[in-house]
């Protein structure tokens, strides 16, 4: 695989803060603690790109991330982490409704689900969102070292019934999916140039 660079741009608040310029954007979304740190820097190979937290719920900007100059890995904050106020809970939710409703170089979202937990109403809510938008969808089911393979693939066939959405599982104790999830991106910023 090509080398990939990657480059912080910045820490965004509000959503007129965001760049403007017409690259592709992937989003990626989750629960917090579900590993998405861990898969930004695993996919980027820079360990310390995003932080990788063991106190969820820290994360409340939206991050974007340049790669090889050419498309945005758009980092959102994490949702449904029960001890952060309403309000503010509320704030970060309408950032990213926001942010996914207006964007128009949002090419896909990578929405993780832990292996170990049920779908929660937040995931279900967001997938819900994206499909009847009809904005592509690739689900990572996190952490699947926890698990043994029949479960997994037991999860992944489960999505695939009730969402009709690839599920790509992910490890990055044993590096397992990275591939397949660097080629599903590239497929996605690829499809409208
Ligand atoms: N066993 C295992 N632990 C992981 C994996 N990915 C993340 N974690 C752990 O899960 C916790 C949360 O990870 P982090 O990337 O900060 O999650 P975020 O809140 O979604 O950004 C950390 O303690 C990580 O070390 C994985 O693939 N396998
Ligand atoms: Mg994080």
């Amino acid at each position: 695989m090509k080398k990939i660079n990657c480059q912080f741009i910045g820490s965004f608040y509000s959503y007129d803060q965001l760049p403007r310029d017409r690259r592709p954007q992937i989003a990626f979304a989750g629960r917090s603690n579900v590993g998405k740190s861990s898969l930004l820097n695993e996919l980027t190979g820079q360990k310390k790109l995003a932080k990788v937290s063991q106190t969820p719920g820290k994360t409340r900007s939206i991050n974007f991330f340049l790669v090889n100059d050419r498309f945005y890995f758009v980092d959102l904050p994490g949702y449904g982490y029960a001890k952060v106020s309403k309000k503010e809970r509320l704030s970060w939710g309408k950032l990213i409704e926001n942010y996914l409703e207006k964007s128009e170089n949002l090419y896909g979202l990578i929405l993780l689900l832990d292996c170990r937990r049920e779908v929660t109403e937040g995931d279900h809510q967001l997938i819900s969102w994206l499909l009847e938008r009809k904005i592509p969808a690739i689900i990572v089911i996190t952490k699947a070292d926890k698990l043994n393979k029949d479960k997994v693939n037991r999860k992944r066939h489960q999505i695939k019934e009730n969402y009709d959405l690839t599920a790509i599982p992910f490890s990055v104790i044993s590096g397992m999916g990275k591939k397949e999830i660097w080629n599903a991106i590239f497929d996605l910023v690829a499809d409208k140039n």
